[in-house]
């Protein structure tokens, strides 16, 4: 007989897939954490699907056993909002770098959260472009030194935690990959909120970011469940909690569940339950739509 628990998957790729990660990087813990997470709820590689970009992050679905789109640079957002649309029983996750989805993808970071699909982000946010060598991301903090910043970065950072409370986003946790027990809690939770959950996970690029390192991001932060008296729906609370940026909060910022996702506001499912891409196409609809603007 087969127990519960020999049928969970490990979620690993075949040996054959070459990790093409640096050692002691951040990317490591992060993907352990993830194939935990899922093997806690219970899922399996058929149920779920990853979404990413470009950079070093953004190969992260290569080495876990599961449906996934590796797509272009910045658009991750925009295609696991149409997966969740056209197939609302997956688990959609997104998994990318702090330049893809704040940067280049940072338009569709603030239209997706106002669209609000039933989704999770996860970035891995090292504060800098790891696979293009070490430029500033939008997260690299001022006066930081790239090869292409000499005399130091001039631009104020974003707070992406900030900007997506203020954005009404259900779900904004930040984790640190430095603490895998911790990140694996939040990120479960990030799963299990229905909406729009971010998680902005501290990843330290041990390459080409000697700052920002395993031993600063634990000098720098905090957990949130040190402090009794935080009423976790409340935005303006969430905002000033953000907003602090000596030692960062750790854990969950911001959660409610006041707003509707997308596939549902969205109205396919209100006469027909069948997923989108279960239907047949009704090219005479289409067709028919056209004609009648001509
Ligand atoms: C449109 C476009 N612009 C720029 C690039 C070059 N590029 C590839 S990855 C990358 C940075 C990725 O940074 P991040 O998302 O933080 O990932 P990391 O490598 O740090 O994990 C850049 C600028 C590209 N591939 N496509
Ligand atoms: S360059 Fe940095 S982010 Fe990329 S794999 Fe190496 S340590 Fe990780
Ligand atoms: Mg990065």
């Amino acid at each position: 007989m087969i127990t519960a628990s020999q049928q969970k998957e490990n979620f690993n790729v075949s040996p054959e897939v070459e990790n093409q990660w640096c050692p002691g990087c951040g990317n490591f813990p992060i993907l352990q954490t993830l194939k935990k997470v899922l093997q806690d709820l219970d899922l399996q590689s058929k149920d779920i699907t990853l979404v990413s970009g470009i950079g070093q992050a953004a190969k992260l679905p290569q080495y876990l056993k599961s449906n996934y789109f590796n797509g272009l640079h910045g658009r991750a957002l925009p295609v696991a909002t149409g997966i969740k649309a056209a197939n609302p029983a997956q688990t959609v996750i997104v998994t990318s770098g702090d330049g893809d989805v704040y940067g280049e993808g940072g338009n569709h970071f603030i239209h997706t959260i106002r669209r609000n699909p039933n989704i999770t982000v996860i970035v891995h946010d090292n504060m800098i472009y790891g696979l293009t060598k070490g430029q500033a991301a939008p997260t690299t903090q001022e006066g930081f030194v790239t090869p292409t910043q000499p005399q130091g970065v001039i631009d104020e950072p974003i707070n992406p935690v900030a900007l997506a409370i203020s954005l009404d986003a259900p779900f904004v946790a930040r984790a640190n990959a430095g603490d895998p027990k911790e990140t694996q809690d939040i990120i479960k939770q990030a799963i299990e909120h229905k909406g729009f959950s971010l998680v902005d996970i501290f990843q330290p690029c041990v390459v080409f970011n000697k700052v920002n390192t395993y031993e600063w991001f634990k000098e720098h932060t905090y957990y949130m469940d040190e402090e009794y008296d935080y009423d976790v729906s409340d935005k303006v609370a969430a905002f000033a909690k953000a907003a602090e940026e000596e030692k960062f909060p750790l854990g969950v910022i911001y959660a409610h569940n006041r707003r509707t996702v997308f596939e549902e506001a969205v109205g396919v499912y209100d006469a027909d339950k069948r997923p989108l891409y279960a239907r047949d196409i009704n090219c005479s609809v289409r067709s028919a739509l056209l004609s009648s603007q001509k």
